[in-house]
């Protein structure tokens, strides 16, 4: 029986484990939920994620939720091509990263998004314009390691890059529908403010397989 993997369009977390199993060739069913509670909070699907949240998987009688627990779950059952590190310095950078993106990332997207995507503007502009800084920061300290590194954490792909990208193009998707300069600053000139970054992204963006990955609704 395929793995199952179930997910929804947009959401940088399912997007996570939808890379790493093209990265890393699993054969899988798709089961792509939509964001509502008839789907998300059914007693079925409670059942393989007790949070009715997406990603999430089912391998015969093994559950996984949490995007980065499943892309561990993926590399034990198949360990080539290596996504988190052969050996403990290799290790550590990885998880490093991959804890930095979970800590000091992650929260402003979503504090950022929630403003443009659920028009909250103008009348949180405060909290979309301070979640935008403390991204800032964080992309100018990527950008300078990415000037002359082709990966986050290691010389090659590694989770810590599949666990950034889908949340970096969330952010630039947000910064993107919300065109003034107040709320979007340096976020929709990427390859001018960060070309490190846009360089990378267009490594995570050749890998094969990719395409598939992309979400479906974006295209639109
Ligand atoms: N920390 C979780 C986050 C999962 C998550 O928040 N998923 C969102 C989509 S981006 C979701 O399913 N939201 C629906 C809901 O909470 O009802 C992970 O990494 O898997």
């Amino acid at each position: 029986m395929a793995l199952e993997v179930y997910w929804g369009s947009g959401s940088p977390y399912a997007w996570r484990v939808l890379l790493a199993l093209e990265v890393k060739q699993i054969a899988y069913e798709s089961i792509r939920l939509g964001f509502n509670k008839e789907e998300l909070k059914s007693e079925k699907y409670l059942a393989i994620n007790p949070r009715g949240k997406v990603p999430a998987i089912r391998d015969g009688a093994v559950t996984v939720h949490e995007s980065i627990a499943i892309l561990r779950y993926l590399e034990d059952i198949k360990p080539e091509p290596v996504l988190f590190g052969s050996n403990p310095v290799e290790r550590s950078k990885i998880w490093c990263a991959i804890m930095e993106v979970t800590n000091y990332i992650e929260p402003y997207v979503r504090d950022y998004a929630i403003t443009i995507f659920y028009g909250k503007l103008p009348d949180e502009k405060q909290i979309a314009i301070t979640a935008r800084t403390a991204i800032e920061k964080e992309l100018v300290n990527i950008n300078d390691h990415l000037r002359n590194k082709d990966y986050l954490a290691h010389e090659a792909l590694s989770a810590a890059d599949i666990v950034l990208y889908p949340v970096l193009s969330f952010l630039f998707r947000a910064a993107n529908k919300e065109n003034t300069e107040e709320i979007s600053g340096t976020l929709r000139s990427i390859d001018e403010c960060y070309p490190g970054i846009g360089a990378w992204q267009k490594r995570i963006e050749s890998i094969p397989g990719y395409e598939k990955t992309y979400p479906p609704h974006w295209k639109a």
